[in-house]
């Protein structure tokens, strides 16, 4: 790659940024013109690797998140240019980490389906895959969170406001999207992403919907000049903003629009480009292209593609479905029933009749196709993609798709059992899973740089970079004590860091030589924080009853946030920070522990945050959490898992052996029988010490500002209400034995650093599998069927 020789063309790239001396120039700035060199430098690769895809097979990843976090200093890693970078910017007095901390995150996603997308397209790139992602430019991200008085808050993420240079406009390619009663633009907006050690630069395409006209000039030029800016704000809100909701549905107007919106523009694209590369016979369209639904948002693009080869070039439905059946494959990322996409058919019918028309023809082909072959009419009302004026989108994707795929071994049995049982019964080879993973250049290369020191030093090159694997070559070190105390002088480094970084950043001091237990993922019942929250009460209480014990110095991490109408979400949110706040004017207490709950968790504190975590928590109740990710970033990054056989960590553990990992629990299989053992109000009179613990929900040792929020919870856990059980979730049937565990985690970390790094060593050597490059690599050869192209 040709040399930015950025210590002599910064400053014309800042200078043109800021339109003043370099001088004057702001850090800000110096991020705007830094970034756009890397632009610069990139431009050349990037259109090559565009053509030399559009000629080939290609796999289109259709998602309504991407979670990309910050981009500059990925591009200078994969460039090779970061100490270039803080080289030329030292010599304007500037330290590049500075610089780094000016950037926007992109959060145009709300925790690991869309974090997954963006790992995933890192994966792409570096593997030389020719794979482009489509979504949504939102104007506004992920909600930012404030906390008053310990209560979320949340407030818009204008994030590009003020200018972003990671996204070209390419005017020139866009699309029209028609709606029942509205016509938009759909314009691409694209995003470079480089991949490590490969020249080939892949491609997030985000579209944002703009008027067909600047302005309807009629309207304009008439009286009615107000009507025509109205007309203009009605298609600009069609991708204003990010829906807030992580595994739950929300059945609102705006996010079809936005769905159908993404879909169609993408598709259109596709066909253009078959058309182009291939001439007008579309029939070997599935040939050279794969679509990847990842969740069920996207799957409007099935009657689309169907309206689009029917209506706009003329196939008969037998050719045009014999297309869709081979071009579709549908990833399913939750079992949560309150995740399934179901809309009314009103809806489509306000929207767009001609979609709604073509699924009633899916669906009636659908239900004549398995009369055929028998089924009964109970089972087939049940499956059809149409039902009681819903449309069921999961339905519809499931009949499609050629492969169908969960994202855990776990999750993916779950699916075949329960799920989506009917549908495995009749297209067995449909099903497959994928485990997901997570990108090692930014979970481990670029936020840990002592660590992946150490990594290169010991294995003699950064190859386990880009093939994680190899680092299983460095288990025997985990024998070796001059190794391991490296590790432990490296987590120490980390833990100082992040104690710096969160005291600037929240004005929370916290002891670096305390363990770091972290809780780091969206705010839900079934993540169980609550639990969490309860131990560390239960933890309050035993160390005023024994002042004088020999505790262990905690620190207790907490990032999260609830979706905004989450109402019990957000007492969990009080709760955590109302804890804290009593445990730090407590003064004995406060001796011991500390709880810091991260404003506006995001990639970037994640960046922070997980190098420097002794413990990492996943205590979902078991069968709920589809995968998990946060898990795999953590182990990669020398944490111990706390946790449930949930998701992904089955796996985990079954890399690292049960002895290298803390699990604790009720198993999936066992719980239906436990709960019909035991009342949860039985858990709470019999379990030492639950009771005192629920009580300070209400009994005044915790204040929740008379909402009643405490209340509430209480009564979640011990009765229930006429619509749910008591306790669903099974955070007191579970209590004992997580803190058993979590007591005994603190006791081993304490007593023996050189142990615990070992098991620490056994995780980072063993996180091989959970690289997203195997994830991607099983993805291409299974489903895909892509090759690596190099331009
Ligand atoms: O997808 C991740 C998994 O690792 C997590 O376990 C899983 O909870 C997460 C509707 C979702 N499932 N479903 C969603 C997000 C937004 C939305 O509007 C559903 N997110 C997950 C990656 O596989």
């Amino acid at each position: 790659m040709s040399n930015l020789e950025l210590s002599n063309n910064l400053g014309a790239f800042v200078r043109s940024e800021s339109g003043r001396t370099t001088e004057n120039s702001t850090l800000r700035e110096f991020w705007a013109g830094l970034s756009a060199a890397v632009m610069a430098e990139l431009a050349d690769d990037w259109d090559k690797t565009r053509r030399t895809y559009a000629a080939g097979r290609q796999e289109h990843y259709l998602s309504a998140e991407f979670l990309e976090g910050r981009a500059l200093l990925n591009n200078l890693t994969n460039l090779g240019q970061v100490e270039d970078a803080a080289k030329a910017l030292e010599h304007y007095g500037l330290n590049l980490s500075d610089v780094l901390e000016e950037e926007p995150d992109a959060a145009l996603g709300n925790g690991g389906l869309g974090r997954l997308a963006a790992c995933f397209l890192d994966s792409c790139a570096t593997l030389n895959l020719p794979v482009t992602g489509y979504g949504i430019l939102y104007r506004y991200g992920l909600f930012r969170q404030e906390f008053d008085n310990g209560f979320q808050v949340e407030h818009p993420d204008a994030w590009m406001e003020e200018g972003y240079p990671f996204v070209i406009r390419r005017e020139e390619e866009q699309r029209r999207v028609s709606f029942a009663d509205l016509n938009v633009r759909a314009i691409p907006y694209d995003m470079p992403i480089t991949g490590y050690g490969t020249k080939n630069v892949g491609t997030l395409r985000l579209w944002r919907s703009e008027p067909i006209e600047e302005f309807d000039y009629d309207a304009f030029n008439s009286q009615r000049f107000t009507d025509a800016i109205v007309e203009r704000e009605r298609v600009m809100d069609l991708c204003r903003v990010l829906y807030p909701n992580d595994t739950t549905f929300e059945g609102k107007v705006l996010r079809v629009r936005q769905q159908y919106f993404f879909t169609s523009a993408s598709l259109q694209e596709m066909l253009d480009n078959y058309i182009q590369q291939h001439g007008s016979d579309l029939s070997d369209f599935a040939k050279y292209n794969c679509i990847q639904l990842n969740d069920t948002h996207p799957v409007l693009a099935i009657p689309e593609l169907m309206r689009l080869l029917l209506d706009e070039h003329k196939m008969t439905w037998e050719d045009a479905w014999e297309i869709a059946t081979k071009t579709f494959a549908y990833t399913n990322h939750t079992v949560l029933a309150e995740a399934l996409e179901t809309w009314q058919i009103s809806i489509f019918e306000k929207l767009f009749p001609r979609i709604l028309e073509i699924i009633y023809e899916i669906d009636r082909r659908f239900r004549a196709e398995l009369t055929e072959k028998g089924y009964h009419p109970g089972k087939i009302d049940y499956m059809a993609p149409v039902q009681n004026g819903m449309v069921h989108m999961a339905w519809i994707a499931c009949y499609t798709s050629f492969s169908i795929n969960g994202v855990a071994a776990m999750h993916t049995e779950i699916l075949k059992a329960e799920t989506l049982h009917d549908w495995y019964e009749i297209w067995p080879e449909r099903f497959n899973n994928k485990t997901n993973g997570v990108t090692p250049r930014r979970w481990l290369n670029q936020c840990n740089t002592e660590l992946s020191a150490l990594l290169t030093e010991l294995s003699g090159s950064d190859a386990w970079v880009s093939d994680l694997d190899k680092l299983k070559e460095l288990e025997h070190f985990a024998d070796d004590e001059g190794v391991l105390r490296r590790l432990i002088d490296i987590k120490d480094g980390n833990k100082r860091d992040f104690a710096q970084w969160v005291e600037r950043r929240d004005g929370i001091k916290i002891d670096p030589d305390s363990i770091y237990d972290v809780q780091i993922k969206r705010l839900h019942e079934y993540k169980r924080q609550l639990m969490n929250a309860l131990y560390i009460i239960d933890l309050y209480f035993r160390i005023k009853d024994n002042p004088e014990g020999n505790w262990v110095p905690r620190t207790f991490i907490f990032g999260a946030k609830s979706a905004p109408g989450y109402v019990r979400a957000k007492a969990i949110i009080k709760l955590i920070n109302e804890v804290g706040r009593v445990i730090a004017n407590d003064p004995v207490v406060s001796k011991f522990v500390t709880v810091v709950f991260v404003e506006n968790y995001n990639v970037s504190p994640a960046e922070h945050i997980i190098p420097a975590a002794d413990v990492s928590e996943q205590i979902s109740t078991a069968g709920k959490e589809a995968s998990g990710t946060s898990n795999m970033k953590f182990m990669m990054n020398g944490a111990l898992t706390l946790g449930t056989l949930d998701g992904a960590n089955v796996e985990i553990v079954d890399a690292v052996g049960n002895e290298n990992a803390y699990i604790f629990g009720a198993k999936e299989e066992e719980l239906p029988a436990l709960r019909a053992q035991t009342h949860p109000r039985e858990f709470y009179q019999t379990v030492p010490g639950l009771k005192r613990a629920v009580d300070a929900l209400v009994d005044g040792t915790l204040d929740d500002n008379a909402s009643g929020m405490f209340h509430d919870l209480l009564v979640s856990l011990l009765d229930g209400s006429s619509w749910e059980g008591a306790d669903v979730y099974y955070v007191l049937g579970d209590f004992a034995a997580y803190r058993e565990a979590r007591d005994r985690m603190a006791e081993d970390w304490a007593k023996d650093r050189l142990a615990w790094a070992r098991k620490c060593w056994i995780n980072i050597v063993n996180s091989g599998r959970f690289s997203s490059d195997r994830t991607i690599s099983d993805y291409a050869r299974e489903v895909w069927k892509l090759e690596e192209t190099r331009i």
